[in-house]
Parts: structure tokens; sequence; C-alpha cells
């Protein structure tokens, strides 16, 4: 079954969206693997952003995402980096459709409000990047095991 790497940004953190996201997430049937609060080292993002290091927005990318908490969650199901991406909608937050989470919330490119992994190697890789293995939960969710 497909991983992906999601993340509540400080600004979707800094506005409750969080269980909103959650929520968004949850509904759509996707199982939540791992999830945490946690504060992103310099180091951690420029490695995460690492393919942007040329952009002229690496600096200010690297300063807001260490600017305060961030949500990072692992998500499974189906399709779900693909269709994790759909759900978050275009990158810069004005060109997002209404009804993905950046069209519903964002309004600048620079806080988008969510990130998400783009491909199996990314999803791969920011999952590594960002939780050890043993964070990581595999359970099954038929509703005879848990009531
Ligand atoms: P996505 O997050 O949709 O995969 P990327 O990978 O192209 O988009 O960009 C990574 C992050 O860099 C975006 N989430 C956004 O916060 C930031 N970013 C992208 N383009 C710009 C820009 N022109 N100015 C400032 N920040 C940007």
């Amino acid at each position: 079954m497909e991983k992906t790497f999601l993340m509540v940004k400080p600004d979707g953190v800094q506005r409750n969206l969080v269980g909103e996201i959650v929520s968004r997430f949850e509904k759509k049937g996707f199982n939540l693997v791992g999830g945490k609060l946690m504060t992103i080292s310099k180091d951690l993002a420029e490695t995460h952003y690492g393919e942007h290091k040329e952009r002229p927005f690496f600096g200010e990318l690297v300063d807001f995402i260490t600017s305060g908490p961030v949500f990072a969650m692992v998500w499974e199901g189906e399709n779900v980096i693909a269709t994790a991406r759909t759900m978050m909608g275009a990158t810069n937050p004005a060109d997002a459709a209404p009804g993905t989470i950046r069209g519903d919330y964002g309004v600048q490119v620079s806080m988008n409000v969510i990130h998400g992994s783009d491909s199996p190697e990314s999803a791969e890789r920011e999952i590594s990047l960002f939780f050890d293995e043993k964070e990581l939960n595999n359970y099954d969710k038929t509703i005879s095991k848990w009531v």
C-alpha cells in the first residue's frame, strides 16, 4: 500500500487548521500511520527543500518552515501520493481550485498551508527524513477489531 508524507506548515498550525486538514484525509478514507507536532531545524529544512537550493526563494522558504511548529504526518492508502496532491490544490493558492486545501485556506505561494510529497521517490525520502520506522503504525481498522 502506498504511503505519503504530508505536513501542515507553520501558517496552518497558527491558523488552527490541523484538525480540519487531518479530517479531510480521514474522511477521504486514508489511514494515518504517523503524526507529530515538531519544530524543524535549519539543517532538516535545507535537506528537505534541497531541490530548491538554487531558487531565489530558498532562504525565505527555509526561514518560514522553521518559524514555528509544523504537523508532520504519514498517510497510507491506494494512490495516496497523487490523490493527496489533488486534495491540496495548486502550489500557488491563487490558482488552487475551491474545495482544495490551498484553494479554501491559502492566499500566498510562500505560505500555502500544506506540503505533500510529489512522487513515490520523494515520499520515501521525506518519510525517512522526518520519521523513525518505530514511529509508523501498522494497524487494522476493521470495525470488529475495535469494538
Ligand atoms: P509544492 O509544495 O506544491 O510541491 P514546490 O515543490 O514547487 O511546490 O515548491 C515548494 C515550496 O516552495 C512551495 N510549497 C512554496 O511554499 C514555495 N514556493 C514555490 N514557489 C515559490 C515562489 N515563487 N515564491 C515563494 N515560495 C515559493
